[in-house]
């Protein structure tokens, strides 16, 4: 599930004589380390997790194998014999790594990397499945430890988190790295699990710096320290430069965060524009002004999926419809645990020659329902096209509303919020698409998948 979070900002008031310091917190290899909770047998071993998604009994056939005899049913996922995981050479597919631990990565694997591919470099790496629910369980938890110690805290994902550490007890002692520590001790106690801190004297800073000492690590970075530390570094460590930008950096000569900083302003504002050329000279000096932000609601909700091999509308119409109803049943129920409903429907589709298209449409209401979404979302299909064989499929929520439980739906500002209005909402889009229907009789509006 992807989130998207809008910029609410909080400024924060300093106190006469504390200097700024943010840090930036990121868990080490996340998803694996929280597997590695379970399977304690796998540490230090290369693990990658990927692929499919975990089940309860899904080593049973395997163990049954190893020792009929035996009743393995109760056994603990801390006893399954090393022999019972699956290795990357088994594995046939196209599903991507999600992380690797640091062993593996020893063999040049990572994130996003196809598993076959990896299998290529490292054959004997174990291969878990992922489960999102438990990765979701450890994000709170840690999450909950911060926010005990040092409470302004902008949670930026299922792993990581900005705290301005400026006005927070300890924040200040030895550039905060006395608070650094005791939260990693505390997120230790709690979860067994290693993170990674740096703190700076702005968030851009901050989430360098919490990548240079990983894993287990704590950097404290001064402004003093940026021409030695951050300029020698690639420009794509920027969070801010991806890979495109990354590419016309390098067409210019510009490989080093440091080189950027040197370039002339004028010309970096010529290739990229008034405002994004300011910022990459301004982000190579290390300077940023943005707010830790303590507040954020979901601007949309999504699900999508790849499939095992490219698939034609055509042919495959049954299987296609079959995902597109279910992607929509799964977005329908996020939003449903999460508390929302959506105006804007939208689509995705990457075709076999990689490329996406998008399409959306705004309606008058929110609405949460399965079939409604399905119903939206099918239409859609109908301004892309399904003539190229599809590679991945999926249906966005934008423009969320929230719905307050007492309440009814409620925008974040808690306007438009009643019972009766989330009534309204579903029996008035039920109407408009039954007259659409209606009017679209005689096949015209007949299902595309
Ligand atoms: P990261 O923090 O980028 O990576 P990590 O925690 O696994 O390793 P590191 O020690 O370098 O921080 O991402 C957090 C989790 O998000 C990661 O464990 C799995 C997931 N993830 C993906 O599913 N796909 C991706 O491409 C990336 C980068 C991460
Ligand atoms: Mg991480
Ligand atoms: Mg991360």
């Amino acid at each position: 599930m992807l989130l998207d979070a809008p910029s609410v900002t909080q400024p924060i008031p300093e106190k006469p004589g504390s200097i700024r310091r943010i840090a930036h917190l990121d868990m080490d290899a996340f998803y694996a380390s929280v597997e590695l909770l379970r399977y304690p047998q796998l540490k230090g071993l290369p693990v990658v997790i990927g692929g499919a998604r975990r089940r309860e009994d899904m080593y049973q056939e395997r163990l049954m194998a190893l020792d009929p005899t035996r009743d393995w049913r109760n056994t603990p996922p801390s006893d399954i014999p090393l022999e019972i995981f699956p290795r990357l050479s088994t594995y046939v597919g196209r599903g991507v790594i999600t992380t690797a631990t640091y062993a593996a990565r020893q063999f040049g694997i990572g994130s996003a990397m196809g598993l076959m591919k990896a299998s290529q470099l490292c054959p004997d790496a174990v291969l878990l499945p992922v489960d999102f629910d438990e990765y979701r369980k450890y994000s709170r938890l840690f999450k909950e430890v911060i926010m005990e110690i040092a409470p302004v805290m902008e949670d930026r994902g299922v792993d990581e988190v900005y705290i301005d550490f400026t006005e927070t007890a300890g924040g200040q002692r030895q550039g905060g790295r006395v608070l650094a520590r005791l939260i990693q001790k505390c997120i230790f106690d709690a979860t067994q699990l290693t993170c990674s801190i740096g703190v700076a004297p702005n968030k851009l800073l901050a989430k360098m710096a919490s990548e240079i000492n990983k894993p287990n690590g704590i950097c404290i970075l001064y402004e003093k320290d940026i021409q030695t530390q951050i300029w020698p570094l690639p420009c794509r460590k920027i969070n801010g430069i991806g890979p495109k930008t990354d590419e016309r950096l390098k067409a210019l000569g510009i490989n080093l965060i440091g080189e950027l900083a040197n370039y002339d302003p004028q010309l970096l504002i010529a290739y990229f524009g008034q405002n994004y050329g300011r910022w990459l000279n301004r982000a190579a000096h290390g300077l940023d002004d943005a707010q830790v932000v303590t507040y954020s609601e979901p601007v949309s909700l999504s699900r999508e999926t790849t499939f095992e091999r490219d698939l034609s509308a055509r042919h495959d119409k049954e299987r296609l419809g079959e995902v597109f109803t279910k992607l929509c049943v799964q977005v329908a129920s996020d939003l449903q645990r999460k508390g929302y409903l959506g105006k804007t429907v939208g689509i995705k589709l990457k075709y076999d020659n990689f490329k996406t298209v998008t399409r959306d449409q705004t309606l008058d209401m929110a609405i949460g329902d399965a079939k409604l979404i399905r119903q939206y979302a099918g239409q859609l299909l109908k301004r892309v096209d399904l003539n190229k064989r599809i590679r991945l499929l999926g249906v966005r929520m934008g423009s969320l509303v929230r719905v307050d439980s007492s309440n009814g739906p409620v925008g974040s500002d808690g306007s438009e919020g009643s019972k009766g209005l989330l009534q309204g909402v579903k029996s008035s889009a039920i109407e408009k698409i039954e007259s659409h229907n209606q009017s679209n009789q005689g096949g015209m509006n007949q299902e595309l998948f």
